[in-house]
């Protein structure tokens, strides 16, 4: 009886859990982005007002403006990788099942020393967000080549060609000098765009600094993980 209790208890109370990569060259936005996502989203076992409280533990005034919070913290260059696991909540009440899940998210060094260690983490991934710094125009194009690199690797053909849904972020939209989303999919993204064809990629518009679009942006990718869900089976928590 206490067995069939404990595991009616486990069944009702695990949480399916995706694991993101978040990827992109150095400076393009990806721990602003993850400690944002701190901010937005309560914690495996937190409440929201939990959440609530601990943020406005770390605002200066009484107001629960996460831009403001996000600008004030000093965020160094990542050597090593931080991770965050956050419990997503779907703003569409009805997709109930996108409402009972955790994604844990590894944040990993972009620089290009450190880029080779990013294959290690493919084998447990689900998925992956690729951040671009939209003002670095000089460094589209190795943007480019790094996005193919991880298409292209040799990880993904060993795990019987599953590939994970892979959602590039074009960052630092508020900024005047910033590269719109056309200019970005007709200019050397086309070629991403096109190449990766078959994958399941979308390039959408953002401001991680600002939260613009990163509720929008992570419905995107839980509803793909969900539908990626027979290739990858998430972990149960
Ligand atoms: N204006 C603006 N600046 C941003 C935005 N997102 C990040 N930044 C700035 O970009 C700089 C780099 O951000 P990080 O989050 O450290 O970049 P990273 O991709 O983690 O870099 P590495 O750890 O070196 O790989 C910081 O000065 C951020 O404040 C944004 O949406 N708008
Ligand atoms: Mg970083």
């Amino acid at each position: 009886m206490f067995h069939l209790a404990l595991s009616l208890y486990n069944q009702y109370t695990r949480r399916e859990q995706y694991n993101v990569l978040i990827l992109g060259l150095d400076n393009a936005g990806k721990t602003t982005f993850l400690e944002h996502l701190r901010l937005l989203y309560p914690q495996p076992n937190e409440s929201s007002d939990s959440r609530k409280k601990r943020v406005l533990s770390s605002s200066v005034g009484a107001e629960e403006d996460t831009s403001s919070i996000i600008k004030s913290k000093r965020i160094l260059p990542t050597v090593g990788q931080n991770t965050t696991t956050i419990r997503f909540k779907h703003s569409t009440e009805s997709l109930s099942s996108a409402n009972k899940l955790n994604l844990k998210f590894w944040d990993l060094g972009g620089q290009k020393s450190l880029r080779s260690m990013w294959s290690r983490y493919y084998r447990s991934c689900h998925g992956i967000i690729f951040i671009i710094d939209s003002t670095d125009t000089e460094r589209f194009q190795e943007c480019y080549e790094t996005l193919m690199e991880i298409a292209n690797d040799s990880t993904w053909a060993m795990d019987g060609n599953s590939s994970v849904p892979i959602l590039m972020l074009a960052n630092k939209q508020d900024l005047p000098q910033a590269v719109d989303l056309v200019a970005l999919k007709t200019g050397v993204f086309i070629e991403v765009v096109s190449s990766l064809e078959a994958t399941d990629l979308k390039l959408l518009p953002v401001s991680v600094l600002e939260n613009q679009g990163l509720r929008e942006s992570l419905e995107w990718l839980v509803t793909r993980l969900m539908y990626n869900k027979g290739n990858r089976p998430p972990e149960y928590r």
